[in-house]
């Protein structure tokens, strides 16, 4: 794990974004973690999100044409990582959103911002089991462009439909990488080596075996 990783798992529990405990998932699964990324409810936690979402962006090297935040919990954070590589890495990136509701007047369409064309990059919050992201490529798709990757916070490197991992199906389906700025791998090396939560870690490894991809 780097450091910039940990870090990120850092704030993420002192914002109580990162939670330990039980808690249902929207696939049903019952875990012992959770991360609810609309904790981060602060001016300077979307700054700071914003600066880790940007650098694991510019670190994997992979090109684009525009972000798309995917309604809602991506808008915030598509936001946020554009105003980061603006001020932070000096490059000026077109982001779009989604609205979930039909609009008939105004400047009309589902879209907002920029146009959702060429090489997209998908931001989101997390992938578990790839639903939600699956949803947000029909968007893509319905608009003829095309995907170049997926980022997001925390990767549960759960199973999908089947035996490979959400985001290899979705790698694997949509040609496209998937980067995330801490999986469920760092949360554990995290754990093992936290005084304050390691009591957590059975539980969480045993979910791994569960649920979690070899
Ligand atoms: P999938 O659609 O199954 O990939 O689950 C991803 C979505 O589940 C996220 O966009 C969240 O709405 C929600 N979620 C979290 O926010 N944090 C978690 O730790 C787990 C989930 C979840 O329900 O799986």
């Amino acid at each position: 794990m780097k450091a910039y990783q940990k870090e990120f798992i850092e704030f993420a529990i002192e914002r109580g974004v990162l939670k330990f405990g039980e808690f249902t998932l929207k696939s049903g699964r019952t875990s012992p973690y959770f991360f609810n990324a609309g904790l981060f409810n602060k001016g300077s936690d979307l700054a700071r999100l914003g600066r880790f979402y940007a650098a694991a962006l510019v670190d994997s090297g992979i090109s684009f044409d525009v972000l798309f935040g995917p309604a809602y919990k991506g808008i915030p954070i598509a936001t946020a990582t554009a105003v980061a590589l603006y001020d932070h890495h000096q490059q000026d990136t077109p982001y779009c959103f989604n609205r979930k509701e039909k609009k008939d007047h105004g400047e009309g369409g589902n879209l907002v911002g920029s146009a959702l064309e060429g090489k997209v990059m998908l931001v989101d919050d997390v992938i578990t089991a790839g639903t939600a992201i699956r949803e947000a490529m029909e968007i893509v798709q319905a608009n003829g462009a095309e995907l170049s990757g997926v980022l997001i916070a925390l990767d549960r490197q759960e199973k999908g439909k089947g035996e490979l991992s959400a985001i290899q199906e979705v790698e694997r389906d949509f040609n496209a990488q998937v980067v995330s700025i801490v999986s469920l791998n760092d949360v554990i090396t995290f754990l093992k080596d936290d005084d304050t939560f390691k009591e957590y870690l059975p539980k969480v490894e045993a979910y791994r075996a569960e649920f979690g991809v070899a």
